[in-house]
């Protein structure tokens, strides 16, 4: 299949996939069993200079964009979605910085990003604002000098938190105002008052950190502000906009991944005298998951292709192809496994890592059912606007 890929994306699929042969499968097992955070991985992976794919060259990135980003992030993933995610988060924890950061925190903080130097996360979920993003009730309070807000409260599972140096965190500035009275700031590891929870248990994405950031008293320069006060919701929703397409790509990959496994597979097992590959059944099985997984690589493609345009109506579009390509990743993983039968269940093969990874990609950066909510209410939108 051809997806009309420029020469420069067709090097940076080849590049991440043979990091992905190289480094990510060997090791994932591994990774996994020991639930190792893949520092040496994103070393390579940063060394290949695939850190900075959607980063300005004024910032010392690539200067590409979403698709750039989502065509390694998928590579990545048909390997790990443990480890691809580890990736990926520093795009969540940045794009706030690239979008609504002043020229002087852009280049103090993305250039270090961008060489793959510091890891960055995002903060925004609690354990009372899941799903319910503008219930958020970490808070961020003026000191008397104006210079400084001083942070207090409690972030969960954030991915990367612990190994990350940046962190982008929406506090509440004002809560009589709601969704309109949080904002967004950098926070910087080290920084008095700022420490970690402990590293989350996962059934999955084992290779990947999930740690609390908790912060107490800790005093945020003013300097630090993204955007204006008040604008921390905004900034959260046009940042998971922004990255939706990212889980889409780990949802493309992983599918990919257990596919390929499964059609392997069955030509390899012999029952009843013949490859099971040879029975309809199996064939027809193969033929849903491949048929779905190309048409979430389709949306995905077409979804970063029109945010890269510049366009300003994203959110449908962007929840479509995360919602899609996930719940297409958790059939086919389950699928995959089915036609491995019992050894799919052993952890000797990979599907069984797989089947568990894929569950966490109908959940985070939004379950599946918030992605229909944002559908739903953009499409009403539309056609109250259509005659
Ligand atoms: N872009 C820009 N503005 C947006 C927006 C978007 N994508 N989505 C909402 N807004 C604006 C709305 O227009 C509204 O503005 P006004 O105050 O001017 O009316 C404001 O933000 C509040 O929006 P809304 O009333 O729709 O907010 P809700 O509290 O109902 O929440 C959802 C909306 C459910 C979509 C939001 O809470 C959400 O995305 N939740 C999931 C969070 C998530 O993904 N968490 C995962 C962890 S983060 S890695």
């Amino acid at each position: 299949m051809d997806h009309f890929l420029s020469d420069e994306q067709k090097m940076i699929v080849e590049l991440a996939r043979k990091i992905t042969l190289e480094e990510i499968i060997p090791n994932r097992a591994r990774l996994d069993e020991e639930e190792i955070f893949p520092a040496e991985i994103l070393k390579k992976i940063a060394d290949a200079d695939l850190y900075g794919l959607y980063i300005p060259e004024a910032y010392g990135g690539y200067g590409g964009g979403v698709m750039d980003f989502v065509l390694a992030v998928e590579q990545f993933s048909r390997g790990c979605i443990g480890v691809s995610v580890s990736f990926a988060a520093n795009a969540l924890g940045s794009f706030p910085i690239l979008a609504f950061g002043t020229e002087e925190q852009k280049q103090k903080y993305m250039p270090d990003i961008a060489a793959g130097r510091k890891q960055a996360a995002f903060g925004l979920t609690e354990a009372n604002a899941g799903s319910d993003a503008a219930g958020i009730q970490t808070t961020a309070v003026k000191d008397k000098t104006g210079n400084f807000y001083i942070l207090n409260g409690t972030k969960q599972w954030i991915t990367n938190g612990g190994e990350a140096e940046t962190y982008t965190v929406i506090a509440t500035t004002d809560k009589s105002k709601g969704a309109r009275g949080s904002s967004a700031f950098i926070l910087e590891k080290g920084m008095p008052g700022f420490t970690f929870g402990k590293k989350e248990k996962k059934l999955g994405i084992r290779a990947s950190a999930t740690r609390e950031l908790i912060f107490q008293d800790v005093k945020v320069p003013a300097a630090n502000l993204l955007g204006k006060e008040g604008m921390g919701f905004i900034v959260a929703m046009k940042n998971l906009d922004h990255s939706r397409p990212g889980i889409a790509a780990q949802g493309v990959g992983l599918a990919q991944g257990a596919l390929d496994a499964a059609a392997q597979y069955a030509r390899e097992r012999v029952q009843f005298g013949k490859p099971i590959a040879a029975l309809q059944t199996i064939q027809h099985m193969l033929a849903d998951m491949a048929t779905e997984t190309e048409a979430s690589r389709a949306l995905l493609y077409a979804t970063s292709r029109y945010i890269d345009s510049g366009a300003k109506d994203i959110s449908k579009m962007s929840a479509m192809a995360k919602l899609y390509a996930t719940d297409t990743a958790m059939k086919v993983a389950n699928d995959a496994l089915q036609i491995f039968g019992g050894y799919g269940y052993m952890r000797e093969y990979p599907i069984e890592k797989m089947f568990r990874d894929a569950k966490i990609l109908q959940i985070y950066e939004g379950t599946n059912q918030i992605q229909r909510n944002v559908i739903g209410l953009e499409l009403i939108k539309e056609s109250a606007g259509r005659k």
